[in-house]
């Protein structure tokens, strides 16, 4: 079960440290080691393995031409990623996840006393071509307005260069957001920075366990390689912003969250949220 604290894990509970939170501020990003135990891992990873049949997409992925850069022609046309959004929707096992309370704790560590959660996404790279993640920055897939949001991998595989972990370019946040590429000669294509400027080799790996959850700046410029291995490298990202920082476009704008800590502050003549959508009230 995830939701019942014993008295020593609620010891736990004050997760990050002064060095961790200076760590985060300096370069951007934050690895934070066994946020979930052992069993909580097999359940969430048995959850999404019935997500990945039941509800998942299987996808060629991210479009542009990085593709050709990043992947040989044969790997470019296998190369595939298992994704879906939200997956608290569909599993309680999920909303447990994205509200518990190691993680919601160090969020609020790192963003303020109040903490809402935007969205959360399955990103699982299957066996040998498995999706690689060219250079860019999460903001330009939600914008919002500062840098009180902060993108959470909870990873349920541990991770190294043969399957692709997780790479970030040190300190990247500081600058803020960036223009990224959002279309190519054959069309509109998935942002991303451009090849020629950002690479994968300048960033620095953080490998982790299952059970770790390692956390970034919505301005941090990151990447990963493709997954090399036999086996699906399974990754649930969770975006948590501060409620007051307003989202101007991109995945789920106008969208409210749960709150996870805290409380939402009321602005001005702030009107309560629609019961009948579109919820653009802010
Ligand atoms: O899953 C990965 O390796 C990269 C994920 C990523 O870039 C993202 O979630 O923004």
């Amino acid at each position: 079960m995830l939701c019942c604290l014993s008295l020593a894990e609620f010891g736990r509970l004050d997760l990050l440290t002064e060095d961790d939170t200076q760590f985060f501020e300096r370069h951007g990003y934050l690895r934070i080691p066994s946020v979930f135990t052992p069993d909580e891992v097999v359940e969430l990873a048995a959850e999404l393995d019935w997500l990945i049949e039941a509800w998942a997409g299987r996808s060629p992925g991210w479009s542009g031409d990085w593709r050709s850069v990043y992947m040989d022609p044969e790997t470019e046309k296998q190369s595939k990623l298992v994704a879906m959004h939200d997956l608290y929707f569909y599993s309680d096992a999920w909303m447990r996840a994205v509200t518990h309370p190691h993680l919601t704790k160090a969020m609020s560590q790192l963003i303020g006393p109040n903490v809402e959660v935007h969205h959360s996404t399955m990103h699982v790279k299957p066996p040998e071509t498995g999706h690689p993640f060219p250079m860019h920055q999460d903001w330009a897939f939600y914008q919002h307005e500062n840098e009180r949001y902060i993108d959470v991998l909870v990873h349920l595989d541990d991770t190294d260069a043969d399957n692709g972990e997780i790479r970030f370019l040190d300190g990247s946040h500081k600058e803020g957001a960036r223009p990224h590429i959002t279309s190519n000669a054959s069309g509109p294509c998935t942002p991303h920075l451009a090849t020629d400027q950002y690479h994968l080799a300048d960033t620095v790996a953080v490998p982790a366990k299952a059970g770790d959850a390692v956390c970034f700046s919505i301005h941090t410029i990151h990447g990963s390689y493709i997954n090399q291995t036999q086996q699906n490298r399974r990754i649930v990202r969770i975006g948590y912003r501060d409620p007051d920082n307003r989202q101007t476009d991109g995945q789920s704008v106008g969208r409210p969250g749960l709150m996870v800590k805290g409380r939402r502050p009321r602005q001005a003549e702030q009107p309560l949220f629609s019961i009948n959508g579109p919820h653009i009230t802010r």
